[in-house]
């Protein structure tokens, strides 16, 4: 709202405090650039002004035209508005249904409101800033950006998870991850696939990580050579966003959010899940040693313990055991019991999973069939199955969780926080 002095201007947005004292009243106006002191002496009977400003409420929106006046004890720049017209646009009910200290749940009941608070809003200005950025290294790297559908006839990956929703006289279900359709992209021959786009997840989870409906970033690359290539060309990515958000929102997140921004050192350091597990354990994690995977405290720890040994906010967990990974990741010739696969953590949370799929057919089919799925050519895998058919070549890529990342980069205690209307297993509204 910068203006010069002693010009007439109009400001137009929301009233954010309101002082009114005997001679003086005071009215904060707030809009999406910031906050503007609009000062008025009252001047007595007869004042019209003085009634308008009377009958205000907080959060109403309004117009008001006046003169700007410099005046060093205004904290908002050294500078006031005296008012000339009050126009009230469209004024608040008396009594808002949240303040300072509503809990959680409630925000979220009344979340366009809870909004209004620019820092909360902070979190809507570093998503563009990282999906701008995201978009910039696909385009350098030659990516095709996709909209891949979310209303399937099958199931994708496994059938656990997903949500099933009339349609027409059958059941379609809104699809859990764009993986079948970039692969089958990869066979279409546009050969490095992205996406950014809703994921669905019927998880009965309760977690500050977990909702039902959020954005995924989805890349697929063919004719890699190992899976490296993938996760070089996510670190990359991510070393941009970093930049980015720290060029733009640095000092913003570290004074609304308390977090800093740390533009990340490439590579990033890389342990395989054998490598991982026995450092955790030496640390005291599972120390029944009967879990393959990593659990959200394990996640945390490894972080802590990396960010100790290598000064890194980043780590690639690579080499899953092939039990806890999905049919279609490739399993190494020199280990089969694996997979070329990885997770990124970030500051203690999964935000990536990627891998090198199998791409021959025989293979593909072996593995489903090993993890107990029907591979027939007229089972739900059946469509899937047959883009591996015609020439496919080696390919690979990953799922992101862009609100997991605003989430980490903000320091937020939730995704809920993260993104513009949660949705969780007890949360379809607003
Ligand atoms: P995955 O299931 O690990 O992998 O999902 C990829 C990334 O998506 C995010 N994520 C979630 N974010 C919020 N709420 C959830 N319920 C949720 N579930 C997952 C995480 C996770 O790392 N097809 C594979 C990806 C691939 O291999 O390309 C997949 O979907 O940040």
């Amino acid at each position: 709202m910068g203006s010069a002095v002693d010009s007439t201007v109009t400001v137009k947005g929301w009233v954010h405090t309101l002082r009114l004292q005997s001679r003086v009243q005071f009215v904060v106006v707030r809009d999406h650039t910031g906050m503007v002191q609009v000062t008025h002496r009252r001047g007595g009977d007869g004042d019209r002004l003085d009634e308008l400003l009377r009958g205000l409420t907080p959060e109403s929106a309004v117009e008001i035209t006046g003169k700007v006046v410099a005046n060093p004890i205004v904290k908002l720049g050294g500078l006031e508005i005296v008012p000339e017209r009050v126009e009230v646009v469209s004024a608040a009910e008396p009594g808002l249904p949240i303040d300072a200290g509503t809990g959680p749940e409630q925000r979220l009941n009344w979340r366009f409101l809870d909004l209004r608070r620019p820092e909360r809003r902070l979190v809507f200005e570093v998503q563009t800033t990282v999906e701008q950025a995201m978009r910039e290294v696909a385009a350098e790297e030659g990516c095709t950006e996709l909209h891949t559908p979310k209303l399937m006839g099958t199931p994708s990956e496994s059938g656990a998870e997903v949500f099933r929703v009339g349609y027409f006289d059958r059941t379609a279900y809104l699809a859990q991850s764009p993986q079948f359709y970039k692969q089958m992209a990869i066979a279409a021959g546009i050969d490095r696939v992205f996406e950014i786009g809703p994921v669905f997840r019927a998880e009965p989870s309760f977690t500050s990580r977990h909702a039902t409906e959020f954005t995924g970033v989805d890349v697929e690359l063919a004719w890699i050579d190992t899976v490296e290539d993938v996760m070089s060309f996510l670190e990359r990515m991510l070393r941009r966003v970093l930049e980015r958000v720290a060029e733009r929102h640095a000092e913003q997140i570290e004074q609304h959010a308390g977090a800093r921004v740390v533009v990340p050192e490439l590579p990033f350091p890389r342990l395989t899940m054998a490598q991982a597990t026995a450092k955790l354990r030496a640390a005291g994690w599972d120390q029944e040693g009967v879990r393959e995977d990593l659990d959200p405290e394990g996640e945390r720890l490894l972080c802590a313990l990396v960010a100790e040994e290598y000064g890194h906010e980043f780590v690639f967990v690579t080499r899953f055991p092939a039990s806890v990974r999905p049919f279609y990741h490739r399993r190494p010739a020199d280990d089969p019991s694996v997979t070329d696969s990885f997770d990124l953590l970030w500051r203690g949370v999964e935000i990536t999973t990627g891998a090198q799929r199998e791409h021959r057919h025989g293979q593909l089919v072996a593995q489903a069939r090993e993890k107990g799925m029907d591979a027939s050519p007229e089972g739900p895998l059946g469509r899937y199955l047959d883009c591996f058919r015609y020439g496919m070549p080696p390919h690979g890529g990953f799922g992101l969780g862009l609100g997991r990342v605003l989430m980490l980069a903000l320091g937020l205690p939730s995704i809920r926080d993260a993104v513009f209307l949660f949705r969780g297993p007890n949360r379809l509204e607003p």
